[in-house]
């Protein structure tokens, strides 16, 4: 069902000076009226919340201005788009963004005074949209602020989950989830469409017709669910040009099962709809493992089935030579999740368009480009091929047939090589057959993408490498990036106004490289001062924070150690805690007057498990049992604190960056593809302890590694570790047995409940905790030298943040513009008297 088409020739441009105004008044007057007309609350009384959403609805009307005007400019000028397609979109609060964005706060802050709120407040009033579980789905969104920022023809497109990421609580040390249905709280950044909808067909047969052009396949039957369009207008920053992410949701599709309904089985038509409710239902709360599950490889049709219509839609209404398409339209795909879109292009162009086979895979493979965040084995999707079968017959049909042509690819270059073409097919053979969709997404694209220098590498030489001997040029590397905006204007003001003072400008909001000159002025005690009172802000409204959360007062003249992202085995939560035990016991064991040279810490941790990532929810327990020891034992109380925050999420991240003095970006090397927060970090002057892997190889080239605590095995030492380890070989550091056997004498409680930690090290240490202990340990104690000469320390706080630029998202989505997608930046012409 296309949407209905607009007529022609209804231009908008004329209407540009009737925008609203952006004067103090006339926004009061506008969040006035949408407390009274659109909350139906009496504009005499009214409380925080509704202040926030009236003020989120004028915002919200000024966003719409600008975003109906740079879709129509874009239409006019019809540049070549790109569209992001991600599962996952982890944004975040919207209100402050919008509004720095549109460079709005004084006005909207003395606007709410007069009404009596502080503006900062009603910040807090908004729920999280949480969409994504961690490092991908929230790098599509600081890619999402960069691609409207530089003005690209920009399109978001994922789904409109009505449970986000679940929310964590913590009781007696265990994590618990809850459902997060965010939508409860309405949710003024979104823009229902009721005209863009999209039908999307599930399972039937494929009907093959004699034609005079050759056979025809019709797929047909099976069920039908309609796909509504969410928008959610992404502004630039100051700039007219506001982008969307257009999020799909499922609903029943309109024509009534009849044959239920005549049979007297109203109720079970009135269930089977239901079912098609469910596809939108649930973010799958998963960490780099693939989930097998039939719901999920229905999540993905829908996204792109109704993505591409919509993609098709657009191109359509300028174009009808499809040799333009590839010219047009650039599509990305966020791992391999939308990988399938890659099937349902083709299929339309053959089956739909009536486009001959060769040429349709061309425009296809012109068309598409593929992201790999990670090369853990057990992230990569693969379908059985019965699921694909069953759930969209056409698409394993052509499945087959584009396996088919690639395997003859694979012979001509190396000719009766049986085990090539085993390892590099689509299709895996065995008990069971399988799609491998990594395989298809390569195949299937013209240009494959890791996300750091180290990671690109392993997709090219370790992970993929008969590929990229096929394909030479089609690997590449774009390092991920994180923008400016959010992670610093937004998340730290403080250090802004340090950066706009001493640079003179406030270009660097925009412009990364500029803080490069704050280096000259690393020697000037003034600077150094204002270096040390912001952090020292930031870390009492972390502490502020903490306690009110927490329960647990910390003492913010302590160095804040800070390890917050998702839980997992290879991330290594376990390395630190271990060490913060090792701390402990030290600490107990010395004199008073030792104790005097001791450095005192808070040590922060925060992240989700995935719900059935049995392993990863022991570790919240153990680090949770550890501070509940520490944080009660008196004769530590002022050198020690452990927390943990609950519900890490993209606000809390927001507060707690800005605030640690060190960050943990621990990972054993060559697992962590990249890591974000490590560059979020770092433009906050947080100096890293980590080790050699993902972006903070490149991160330390930038910095230096002396401005940096680094240690640790290389990721060329790794299979040489682990044999060593299965050889047990190991000798286990006389610190570390020593934190043992506190854990099997119950120091921390119950020892049965953390035997399986210490067995899983004891006899596979995959992720080699054990071999890094000793020098996490010697890491950990050049930080505490360094911190004791604190102006050293905040020379070279002040070191990491002007060592930033290349880890802005502005340079990385300049980067795939050019050199993947060939898109150029479209500026839509602003009228007078708008501020921008
Ligand atoms: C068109 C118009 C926009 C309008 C949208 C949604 O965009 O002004 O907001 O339709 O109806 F240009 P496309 O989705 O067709 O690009
Ligand atoms: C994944 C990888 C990270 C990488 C991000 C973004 O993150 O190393 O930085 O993607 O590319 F593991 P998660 O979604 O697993 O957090």
């Amino acid at each position: 069902v296309p949407p209905t088409e607009k007529k022609k020739g209804s231009k908008l441009f004329a209407l540009k000076t009737d925008f609203l105004k952006n004067d103090e008044d006339s926004i009061q007057k506008g969040i006035l009226d949408h407390v009274e007309y659109t909350l139906a609350r009496t504009k005499y009384n009214f409380d925080s919340f509704s202040a926030y959403q009236g003020s989120a609805y004028t915002v919200r009307d000024r966003l719409i201005e600008r975003w109906n005007e740079t879709q129509q400019y874009y239409t006019e000028k019809d540049p070549k788009r790109v569209y992001y397609l991600s599962m996952e979109f982890l944004m975040g609060r919207s209100l402050q963004n919008a509004i720095y964005n549109m460079g709005l706060k004084d006005e909207y802050h003395s606007a709410l005074l007069e009404l009596g709120f502080e503006l900062e407040d009603l910040y807090e009033e908004e729920k999280d949209a949480a969409l994504g579980n961690g490092g991908l789905g929230r790098l599509a969104s600081c890619f999402m602020d960069s691609l409207a920022t530089l003005k690209y023809p920009a399109w978001g497109y994922g789904l409109r989950y009505n449970y986000g990421m679940f929310e964590q609580g913590i009781y007696d040390g265990y994590q618990t989830e809850v459902p997060d249905y965010w939508l409860v709280a309405g949710n003024p950044w979104e823009i229902e469409r009721l005209d863009v909808q999209y039908t999307v067909r599930f399972y039937g047969h494929v009907t093959e017709r004699k034609s005079s052009e050759g056979n025809k396949f019709d797929w047909e039957g099976g069920e039908l669910v309609q796909a509504i369009a969410y928008d959610a207008p992404i502004p630039g920053y100051a700039t007219t040009n506001t982008n969307n992410i257009r999020l799909w949701s499922s609903k029943p599709h309109k024509e009534f099962d009849l044959d239920a309904f005549n049979g007297g089985n109203y109720l079970s038509a009135v269930e089977a709809k239901q079912r098609s409710e469910n596809i939108t239902s649930v973010l799958y709360p998963n960490d780099n493992t693939y989930s097998g599950k039939e719901l999920r490889l229905k999540q993905q049709y829908f996204f792109v089935a109704a993505t591409l219509c919509d993609i098709i839609r657009r191109f359509k209404k300028n174009h009808s030579n499809w040799a333009d398409f590839p010219n047009k339209v650039a599509i990305q795909l966020n791992d391999t999740h939308p990988t399938i879109g890659i099937v349902e292009l083709f299929r339309k162009l053959i089956d739909e368009e009536h486009i001959q086979w060769d040429e349709a895979w061309q425009i296809v493979t012109k068309t598409y480009a593929y992201t790999n965040h990670t090369i853990l084995p057990e992230a990569l999707e693969m379908w059985p091929v019965s699921l694909i079968e069953n759930l969209l017959p056409r698409h394993m049909q052509l499945i087959y047939g584009i396996n088919h042509r690639f395997l003859l690819q694979v012979t001509q270059k190396w000719p009766g090589d049986i085990g090539k073409m085993r390892s590099l097919s689509i299709i895996q053979e065995g008990d069971e057959k399988k799609v491998r969709m990594a395989h298809l997404a390569i195949v299937g694209s013209h240009c494959v993408n890791g996300v750091a220098a180290m990671h690109s590498e392993l997709v090219r030489n370790a992970v993929f490498p008969d590929f990229a001997a096929l394909w030479p040029n089609k690997f590449q590397n774009k390092t991920n990036g994180v923008t400016p905006r959010r992670w610093i204007q937004q998340a730290n003001p403080g250090l802004s106004s340090i950066l706009n003072k001493w640079l003179k400008t406030d270009k660097w909001v925009t412009q990364l490289e500029c803080v490069k000159d704050l280096k000259q002025h690393i020697n000037n005690p003034e600077l150094i001062e204002e270096w040390k009172s912001v952090k020292q802000f930031n870390k009492e409204r972390l502490a502020d924070f903490i306690h009110k959360t927490c329960g647990i007062q910390v003492n913010t003249n302590a160095l804040f150690d800070v390890h917050i992202k998702r839980i997992h085995e290879y991330k290594r939560q376990l390395l630190n805690i271990l060490g913060v035990i090792y701390r402990y016991l030290s600490i107990k064991k010395m004199s008073p007057k030792d104790r005097a040279n001791v450095v005192s810490r808070v040590v922060v941790f925060a992240g989700k498990a995935a719900p059935g990532y049995v392993m990863a929810k022991r570790h919240i327990k153990l680090i949770n049992s550890v501070a509940e020891v520490i944080n009660n034992d008196k004769e530590v109380d002022q050198y020690l604190k452990v927390v943990f925050i609950p519900n890490y999420n993209v606000s809390i991240a927001q507060v707690i960056v800005p605030a640690s003095d060190i960050n943990q970006q621990i990972s054993t090397a060559g697992t962590e593809a990249s890591g974000t927060s490590n560059m979020k970090f770092t433009m906050n002057g947080s100096l890293i302890i980590g080790t050699l892997d993902g972006a903070n190889v490149e991160i330390a080239e930038e910095v230096g590694q002396e401005n940096m605590f680094i240690f640790g095995l290389r990721t060329h030492e790794i299979a040489g570790a682990r044999e060593k380890m299965r050889q047990k070989e190991v000798v286990i550091d006389s610190r570390l047995q020593e934190v043992f056997l506190n854990i099997e004498l119950g120091t921390f409680g119950p020892p049965e409940i953390f035997k399986p930690i210490l067995d899983s090290l004891m006899y596979n240490d995959f992720y080699l905790t054990m071999q890094d202990f000793p020098l996490y340990l010697d890491a950990q104690a050049e930080v505490d030298a360094l911190w004791k000469t604190q102006d050293a320390w905040i020379r070279k706080s002040i070191i990491n943040t002007s060592s930033t630029y290349f880890f802005s998202s502005d340079r990385a989505m300049k980067e795939y513009a050019e050199e993947i997608w060939n898109i150029e930046p479209c500026e839509v012409e602003t009228s007078d008297y708008r501020r921008y």
